[in-house]
């Protein structure tokens, strides 16, 4: 059996320039994993904690080199000698050395460092893509019974427009998306999402908006007047890409209401800086939902209005999938008090919120045996590891949200998954 027999780490830099964690875990026969762990903007309050330096001069603060120290000291420490293959047995222990809820003793970034590029390792140990170690560990702890399930390709939801924390506080809502759920293919549906997306830049120039200026995740970011303008040009934008909006592409949006909800009112500067109360921001949703083609609302309410999600759900969990992101935090308790309050329908995956593979897969279990759909997601801090992609092959997720086609760190993703679709076939697709 090949065990682990080096662990390495580095400070590098994420698609805002600020510093993040890399690790590379060496195998006993030689093999190599490496992993980048991703940053969010828009974080909710029960992540695992982003273990950051806090001195003022380098890097204004935000450098990693703790967390780097963490890795390389009781990390390392910990794993030396495991087997690269036994995920769920390699994160336990990540979890037992820190001892906290949240990781805050050694950071998440330190952890999920170790866990990911332990899962790469894994893979490579196996002498398989990630992606198929990835579907192993998936089956491998599915219940008894239940069917195996094959790789399969995800429909992406991509990012037009770019509001809230994401572009300067431009607009209230942080991300208006596109879902190609009409496409044949992922390779068609990649295309269409690039002409849809070109087609909007031009009408917002036309419309003397800034149509060249782009918000964290390549999203355009202009000044428009609020949420039902916005919708409003990604329709006119699908239409000039002769394609049929509610058919061949919807609109899905991410509300981040977290971000503007005070502890009793959600602040909507695009209503005169009313505040809504719970029942009227459902109502104001519910409105949007009526109007056009929005097929998905991630963060509708904010992540403790449990009650508010509750009615939400009552009142559009039948039209509409409503993804808990802040809510969740990809943590299996929340997302267990979700189903028993019947609080949304579906979960938004970032493996850095909770901060191990295996307590990631875990709550996608969760999400799987108790009917809620399930979203892979990005973060608006990226690079060019693109484990999600492979996780969200591996478990036979239905949708992905990588951000915009326009950046580096979010094509690493896009363009792995026309290779994964080359490697699969046509039949792999998920929708
Ligand atoms: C989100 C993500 C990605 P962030 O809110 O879903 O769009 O943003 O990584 O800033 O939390
Ligand atoms: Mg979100």
């Amino acid at each position: 059996m090949a065990t682990i027999s080096s662990v390495v780490a580095r400070e590098v830099l994420d698609s805002r320039g600020d510093p993040t964690v890399e690790v590379e875990i060496g195998t006993s026969d030689g093999a190599r994993g490496w992993a980048i762990v991703p940053a969010g903007a828009s974080t909710g309050r029960a992540e695992a904690l982003d273990l950051r330096d806090g001195d003022s001069e380098r890097y204004d603060g935000r450098g990693v080199l703790k967390a780097v120290g963490n890795v390389q000291g009781p990390l390392r420490q910990a794993v030396l000698g495991m087997d690269p293959t036994d995920q769920p047995a390699i994160d336990q222990r990540l979890c037992e050395v820190d001892g906290t809820p949240r990781k805050t003793r050694l950071g998440g970034n330190a952890i999920l460092g170790v866990s990911l590029a332990a899962a790469h390792a894994g893979a490579a140990v196996s002498k398989v893509p990630l992606y198929r170690h990835i579907s192993r560990l998936w089956n491998a702890g599915s219940p008894a019974h239940s069917p195996t399930h094959s790789p399969r390709i995800p429909l992406p939801m991509t990012n037009m427009i770019s509001g809230g924390l994401h572009a300067g506080g431009n607009l209230d809502f942080q991300d208006f998306l596109v879902m190609p759920v009409g496409a044949p293919s992922y390779t068609v549906a990649l295309e269409w999402i690039v002409r849809i997306y070109r087609r909007l830049g031009k009408l917002l120039i036309d419309g003397n908006y800034e149509g060249r200026l782009v918000g964290d995740e390549g999203g355009y970011g202009p000044r428009l007047p609020g949420s039902r303008a916005v919708c409003e040009f990604v329709v006119r934008a699908i239409e000039s890409a002769g394609l049929r909006p509610g058919e061949d592409v919807t609109i899905a949006i991410d509300v981040a209401s977290t971000h503007f909800y005070d502890g009793s009112h959600y602040r909507l500067k695009e209503v005169g800086g009313a505040r809504l109360t719970s029942p009227q921001m459902i109502e104001y949703l519910e409105r949007l939902v009526d109007e056009f083609p929005i097929t998905s609302i991630e963060d509708g309410l904010a992540e403790e209005d449990w009650a508010g999600w509750t009615e939400l759900t009552r009142r559009l969990g039948s039209r509409v999938r409503l993804v808990g992101d802040d809510l969740f935090a990809t943590h299996e308790d929340r997302l267990r008090r979700g189903v028993a309050q019947k609080a949304g329908n579906s979960v938004l995956i970032k493996v850095n919120q909770v901060g191990t593979l295996t307590e990631t897969m875990r709550t996608m279990r969760l999400a799987q045996t108790s009917n809620y759909g399930r979203v892979v997601s990005a973060r608006s801090g990226e690079t060019e590891d693109a484990t999600m992609t492979d996780l969200a092959v591996g478990t036979a997720t239905k949708l992905i949200k990588i951000g915009s086609i326009t950046r580096s760190e979010r094509l690493a993703k896009y363009n792995r998954l026309l290779r994964l679709e080359a490697e699969l076939g046509p039949d792999a697709i998920n929708w």
